[in-house]
């Protein structure tokens, strides 16, 4: 079985071969038996045909017993029907099971949670395939724009023995005896990095052991970093949004069927361009105090907040310069209280995408933020090595697939948009 045999064509193919007897192989999507036909309909990774045997066949029993999921090849005929539901049907000339499957556990309204115990099964359903394809687009798009942007791919680790985003959410990892800890991010790893190469990005996975059970936190995502050097905090904002609206045209342009299949009208994706609007911490302070909604100067916008700021926008908002002790040690001090930052924020409720910052590039002001943040510099030894040489203005951001896809395809759930999610109490299949 060679990967480059012609002897089997996709569903997708099927319009270019109207009239011709061609072979498929695939999946019983749904069956049907009556007394006089046999209805299959064919699943591959491309789409369905529904496919028929009549009666005289001697295909028939075996089309009429064949269990939901079975796998199976064929042989048929190619039609045009208007009364199929994709169009065509497939006359089956000759048929073949490959793999029986009795009793396949998944039919109609079962529960979530039912569906996360076999989510190695449920990764078939055509909700999860078409996930899983608009997943796979999204992130072609966003390394396209990168690489067409002088971005360099750099690979970060995943056993790492400082925290980057505090030490609460940290795993710990037995490392023969020692302690390390999967990493929050790999954003310190791309500091170094640009050292070399001036741009560059990571996408690797970041682990949270974040107790909160929420519809957009995972304990394991996937999360795109990038850094750049000699760019300040409205550059980085800039590079963030010309990134999001490439990968928002493309999936419109390219990939409207898909948008649509997960309710998304694809004119609301291209209609996100820069600039995207801008609000300072304290205008967004503002904004939530006209919407009745608490928040006091020093609080970090949790998921209410960011509810209410997005839930009638759409397209995405940025909220920068955020108070000094609501962000991480590493950002660049504006003034007293302020850090130069910004998160993106996803419209229609989603909330926070991207968190990014200008980095604290002077060894003295990141020494003295260390000891604010009560880290020991012994800790972060090589960090601070950056800024003893050649240390350069630099910035960079974070973004999570997971919210970006959740937000791209109107999901309720984060779970809903990674085929394994990890959370509190999930870690199989
Ligand atoms: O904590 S972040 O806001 N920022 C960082 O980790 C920086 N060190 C990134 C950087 O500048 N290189 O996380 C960044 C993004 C955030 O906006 C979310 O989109 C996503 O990572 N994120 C998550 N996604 C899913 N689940 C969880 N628990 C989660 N935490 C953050």
């Amino acid at each position: 079985m060679s990967w480059k045999d012609e002897t089997f064509k996709h569903i997708s193919e099927i319009d270019k071969n109207i009239g011709k007897t061609i072979k498929l192989r695939g999946w019983v999507y749904r069956q049907r038996a009556g007394k006089n036909n046999a209805f299959i309909v064919l699943r591959d990774a491309t789409g369905h045909i529904q496919c028929v045997v009549r009666k005289e066949s001697a295909f028939f029993s075996l089309a009429s017993g064949l269990g939901i999921e079975a796998s199976i090849e064929l042989e048929g005929t190619v039609k045009k029907d208007e009364r199929a539901p994709t169009g065509y049907e497939l006359e089956i000339e000759k048929l073949k099971l490959i793999g029986e499957s009795i009793d396949f556990p998944i039919n109609k309204d079962q529960s979530t949670e039912f569906l996360m115990d076999v989510r190695h099964l449920w990764l078939r359903s055509q909700k999860m395939t078409n996930m899983l394809k608009a997943r796979n687009y999204m992130i072609g798009y966003l390394r396209e724009w990168l690489k067409n942007n002088e971005f360099w791919e750099v690979h970060a680790p995943i056993f790492t023995t400082a925290g980057c985003e505090g030490g609460s959410t940290l795993f710990p990892v037995d490392y023969f005896g020692k302690e390390v800890y999967l990493s929050q991010s790999g954003q310190m790893h791309m500091e170094i990095a640009i050292h070399s190469l001036e741009r560059v990005y990571t996408l690797t996975p970041s682990f949270r052991a974040e107790k909160s059970k929420t519809t957009r936190h995972l304990t394991e995502y996937w999360h795109l970093e990038a850094e750049e050097a000699f760019v300040d905090n409205k550059g980085n904002m800039e590079v963030e949004e010309e990134m999001i609206s490439h990968v928002c045209q493309s999936m419109a342009k390219n990939h409207s069927a898909l948008l649509k299949y997960f309710g998304r009208d694809p004119k609301e994706m291209k209609s996100i361009k820069p600039p995207f609007e801008r609000l300072s911490y304290e205008e967004m302070l503002e904004e939530l105090k006209h919407k009745g909604v608490e928040m006091t100067w020093g609080d970090d916008p949790g998921a209410p907040q960011e509810k209410a700021l997005t839930e009638d926008r759409k397209e995405p908002i940025f909220v920068y310069n955020y108070p000094r002790g609501t962000k991480a040690f590493y950002m660049k001090l504006l003034d007293e209280k302020h850090v130069a930052c910004a998160d993106m924020l996803a419209p229609e409720g989603h909330g926070e995408i991207i968190g990014g910052s200008e980095r604290e590039w002077r060894i003295d002001e990141l020494k003295q933020s260390m000891e604010t943040f009560g880290l020991k510099e012994e800790d972060y030894s090589w960090y601070l090595d950056l800024r003893r040489y050649g240390s350069i203005p630099h910035s960079g951001f974070g973004l999570g697939i997971e919210r970006t896809v959740k937000w791209i395809l109107s999901l309720d759930h984060i779970r809903d948009a990674i085929p394994f999610p990890r959370t509190l109490n999930r870690t199989s299949p």
